[in-house]
């Protein structure tokens, strides 16, 4: 190792601009930074205790440049192996090292992953309303910010408050960013029947391909609340509005469960925001049981762990729809997208817009052309930490929601 490499500072920085964000940021000696993202949307502080006393007196030292060594030495030398928290952890470390040795090269980071394989990411964006009017406003506009595929959610007669609905907080003025997780001391309460949203979801995509036509790709997230059988029943219903994919249909721990979904619908199936370990996918993946992989590359170990999951996956020709809700800062979004534009098997990109304080606190080089999101050409992530406009905006604590049956049963939020 040439000492310049070695890494001299380790800093955990917790700001909360538009909402709550961990940055890992590696200095080498040589005063080469490097950034990662170790967000875990509502449990940000347990990462950030993981990283700042037990992993950064463990970097001090280490050759920034051996990044298989770090993720191999940080994950089986913990003993203590997988969860959101630990992968959290692992992910950021492995980010930056890749920003470091990118940066080193002189290379933007997609070129020492293979280079380009195509001109871009196509990106999705969330469109919601509470009813079709005002989700057909949401898909308008998306459209014309240039979005070519489109993620629909809508409210559910007789539900308060369901996943994905922007337009139910209007207090926040955030009309068309569906922004989950609340600045509140507990988690909000939302309410769940099942047998209503079976009925309704249907209506609202047939409603969707009679307005905007067959060729737009539309997605869904059921978002881990069905059982089997509910999910392979809905599966059979959209069927006729040919999604791009319906998302999380059931909590999936069980991934035997995704056998009994499959053998009923020909609905493409995408999992796995949850998963935070290549073990999380062995069956569906070996089964061909899902189409897409959604993990992010912040709550699966970083861009390391994440190419191999995805390298499995190619080879039963399952394909990467790669996480991106504002919970992933812009630094886990630009480790996606060099990802996402050098593997073979790209699927599609989510993309929910940062707000403007997040992109004060985050400087970013990636674009958003016809649809497609390119990470730029800067070398390393092409993201740079403003401290100063960072200082503004403390942690504040924040939850996601907990659902409940109408009986008041927790249920899968
Ligand atoms: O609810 O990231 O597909 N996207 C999603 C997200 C998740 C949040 C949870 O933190 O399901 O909106
Ligand atoms: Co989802």
């Amino acid at each position: 190792m040439t000492t310049g490499t070695a890494i001299r500072t380790v800093e955990v920085l917790v700001s909360s601009p538009d909402r709550n964000f961990v940055t890992l940021r590696l200095t080498t000696e040589d005063g080469v930074v490097g950034l990662g993202d170790a967000t875990l949307n509502g449990r940000e502080l347990s990462v950030a205790s993981y990283l700042k006393d037990h992993v950064a007196p463990l970097l001090v030292g280490r050759d920034a440049h051996r990044i298989e060594d770090t993720w191999q030495y940080l994950y089986r030398g913990a003993y203590w192996r997988r969860g959101p928290v630990t992968m959290a952890a692992i992910a950021a470390v492995d980010v930056a090292l890749w920003d470091i040795k990118a940066k080193v090269a002189g290379l933007p980071l997609y070129q020492l992953l293979g280079g380009a394989s195509r001109l871009g990411a196509l990106a999705y964006g969330h469109a919601s309303g509470r009813d079709l009017p005002e989700l057909f406003d949401s898909i308008r506009h998306h459209l014309g910010q240039g979005f070519k595929a489109i993620r629909v959610q809508t409210s559910v007669p007789g539900l308060n408050a369901v996943y994905g609905v922007a337009a139910q907080r209007t207090s926040t003025g955030a009309r068309y960013d569906y922004e989950p997780a609340q600045r509140t001391v507990v988690p909000a309460e939302e309410d769940w029947d099942t047998r209503s949203y079976l009925r309704h979801v249907p209506t609202v995509f047939e409603a969707v391909r009679n307005e905007f036509g067959p060729e737009l790709p539309l997605l869904h997230d059921g978002h881990h609340r069905m059982t089997p059988i509910q999910a392979a029943k809905l599966g059979k219903a959209l069927e006729p509005y040919d999604l791009f994919w319906l998302e999380d249909c059931t909590p999936a721990e069980n991934q035997e469960a995704l056998r009994l979904v499959r053998q009923h619908t020909t609905t493409p199936l995408a999992i796995g925001e949850v998963f935070n370990t290549v073990w999380d996918y062995q069956t569906i993946i070996r089964e061909q049981l899902i189409d897409y992989v959604r993990s992010a590359v912040t709550h699966t170990g970083g861009i390391t762990a994440l190419r191999k999951i995805l390298d499995f996956a190619a080879q039963y020709q399952i394909k990467s729809g790669i996480h991106g809700p504002t919970d992933i800062s812009p630094v886990g979004m630009a480790a996606a997208l060099h990802l996402d534009l050098a593997i073979h098997n790209f699927g599609i990109q989510e993309y929910m817009q940062h707000g403007a304080r997040t992109n004060e606190v985050f400087q970013q080089s990636f674009t958003f052309t016809d649809g497609l999101l390119h990470p730029g050409e800067q070398p390393g992530l092409g993201v740079t930490y403003d401290d100063d406009a960072a200082a503004a905006y403390e942690y504040q604590p924040a939850y996601l929601p907990v659902n409940r049956l109408q009986d008041g049963t927790v249920h899968d939020w």
